[in-house]
């Protein structure tokens, strides 16, 4: 192809009838405002509510718009595609992963797409041959890798999961309520915070004792409750309850048991492979988002949505991508204050003495022989489908980060195939980082012109701004992980020897997932995204939902808290509809 074969077919491409221009989108919002009646047509989908995203929290938004109001139009976009039957389950409920959660890591290594990915070098010394290898001086920049990103600014780790249902289709299910230190900057009273919280322990189906029978997990508790006598050691609390007609399964909480029956609400519109590309204000109309564009992924179309209140639920991360690419006002604080958990990491071989401790315990008495009468040969006296342990360490003052003991399918813990699983314990500590303005997020803003015509590696795969960190930590981060790490192995010695290849360890940055402070919430316009409700500063009816939200430092996962701070945002958005009648 000749270059002036390649520029004339993009041309035509970005002219073609199914893309729509800024002047189109204006007409659309213009004649949508001034006209009494609503007419879909293939461009135009009108609704009350529209959400961009899938996940938990999104979800939670929905249903308790739905669950108040039922007859509200309620449209959801999502980027990724349905992968389960029931839109948005937990893909651990399928009995394989439920029989063998070592697998389950592929399922997640499969679904997490890296955000920023800085170029490597590309030069390929050993290629031989007519092959094509860049000469000296030249770069290759491979499509959705990151030019402007800094490797030693990034965090390297994090991930988006793109599919209907979002990282809940994967999630560990961990649903600790963060300590008071954790929530100084929430500006939602505290009384309020705590109810919230409850709520949110609801729709999320959170359990405490989902795994009391579990030897493992009586035997781990109680090793570290003796250990850790003042440290409040308890069983973790997770999003997840066992099934009554097969109590050895258990149903994980996902985007779907959030949403629940308003899944088959007909008022609920639920589109996935459908990029939600920007935000469209009129030009007269700065503070009122009129309309969504849209991408329909399949068949290349744009689509308005023309509704009375946006929520933008993407995540961390995808949420201001979203509001950077739009071209409204951006409050100043959107992508900084970003904060992101350390995590130490080992997986441990449980001591002889406990194991043998089981054999002798008149409490497993009667599981220990149903296992060995039928398994005589087995050396281990740990009934093959005894749950895994499932144990929290919680945050205090004095030990501020919080760690979980249990078996987590989690991709940087597969056991190797020496060790018997029932041996293996994962130990996961995880760290605060302090608030810093500068630490952040940010995205380039759009050119006047379509960006079909940005530089190479301005945008990534699914053609949105190319997202790039820069994230440091503090001296005070730094002392804190040196502390968080020696315990991490004081205790771990406490219950066993370290698995080889599982040491203790830092992880990479960001594999924690559970970046917050993107999109904070707020008093204070010039240090957050958006106020209590989560009502983005500047707009009338705007919302941001997700880990963003979280104003705070936290060691905690964040997603209860997402959840509790999207219901309140949630009931603004009824408040909001109400007023427009
Ligand atoms: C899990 O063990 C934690 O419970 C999650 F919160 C975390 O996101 C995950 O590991 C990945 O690091």
């Amino acid at each position: 192809l000749s270059s002036a074969a390649i520029t004339a077919s993009s041309y035509h491409y970005s002219t073609m009838a199914s893309r729509l221009s800024e002047e189109d989108i204006q007409k659309i919002l213009l004649s949508a405002k001034n006209s009494s009646t609503q007419t879909a047509t293939a461009n135009v989908i009108f609704t009350d509510v529209f959400i961009a995203g899938s996940g938990p929290v999104a979800c939670a938004y929905a249903r308790t718009i739905l669950d108040q109001k039922s007859d509200t139009k309620v449209f959801m976009a999502e980027l990724g595609s349905q992968d389960s039957k029931i839109p948005g389950e937990h893909h651990k409920n399928s009995i394989k992963y439920q029989k063998d959660i070592d697998s389950f890591v592929n399922v997640i290594k499969g679904a997490l797409q890296p955000i920023s990915v800085p170029p490597s070098a590309t030069y390929l010394p050993t290629l031989g041959g007519e092959g094509w290898t860049p000469s000296e001086g030249s770069h290759l920049t491979i499509q959705g890798h990151n030019p402007h990103q800094v490797p030693e600014k990034n965090l390297q780790a994090s991930a988006v999961t793109r599919t209907v249902g979002g990282m809940a289709t994967h999630w560990t299910c961990a649903c600790p309520i963060p300590h008071e230190e954790e929530r100084v900057n929430n500006p939602i009273p505290k009384a309020e915070l705590d109810s919230l919280l409850d709520r949110a322990k609801d729709l999320l189906n959170v359990h405490l004792h989902e795994y009391d029978h579990s030897i493992r997990h009586q035997v781990v508790k109680s090793i570290l409750q003796g250990y850790l006598p003042d440290r409040h050691v308890d069983g973790l609390p997770l999003a997840v309850e066992r099934r009554k007609d097969n109590p050895q399964f258990v149903t994980w909480t996902g985007s779907n048991t959030v949403l629940g029956a308003q899944a088959k609400n007909p008022n609920f519109t639920l589109s996935p492979e459908t990029r939600v590309t920007r935000l469209c204000t009129l030009n007269d109309e700065p503070g009122r988002i009129s309309g969504a564009l849209l991408r329909e992924l399949n068949t290349d179309k744009d689509v308005i949505v023309i509704a009375k209140t946006f929520i933008i639920a993407c995540g961390a991360v995808s949420t201001p991508q979203i509001l950077a690419n739009s071209r409204i006002n951006l409050p100043p604080a959107l992508g900084h204050y970003l904060a992101e958990q350390s995590l130490a990491f080992c997986q441990i071989v449980l001591k002889r003495e406990y194991i043998e401790s089981i054999a002798k315990n008149p409490n497993f008495a009667a599981a220990v022989k149903k296992h060995l009468d039928r398994h005589p040969k087995d050396p281990l006296p740990i009934p093959f489908d005894d749950p895994e342990p499932q144990v929290i360490i919680p945050y205090t003052s004095k030990f501020k980060y919080h760690c979980q003991v249990h078996r987590d399918a989690f991709s940087y813990g597969d056991v190797g195939p020496k060790a018997d699983p029932r041996l293996i314990v994962d130990i996961r500590f995880f760290g605060k980082q302090d608030i810093n303005k500068d630490n952040s997020v940010t995205f380039p803003r759009p050119q006047p012109e379509e960006f079909t015509d940005w530089k190479a590696g301005d945008t990534d795969i699914y053609g949105m701004p190319q997202a790039t960190f820069e994230v440091r930590r503090s001296k005070d981060d730094d002392i804190r992980d040196q502390k968080m790490m020696k315990d991490m192995t004081d205790i771990a010695s406490q219950l066993g020897s370290f698995l080889p290849g599982s040491y203790p360890q830092f992880m990479e940055p960001g594999l924690a997932l559970h970046i917050t402070g993107t999109t904070r919430i707020g008093k204070d316009a010039a240090t957050s995204v958006a106020n209590a409700e989560s009502l983005v500063h500047g707009f009338t009816n705007l919302w941001v939902g997700g880990n963003g939200c979280i104003p705070d430092s936290t060691a905690c996962n964040p997603t209860r808290t997402s959840i509790a701070i999207a219901i309140k945002g949630a009931e603004a958005v009824l408040d909001f509809l109400k007023k427009q009648h």
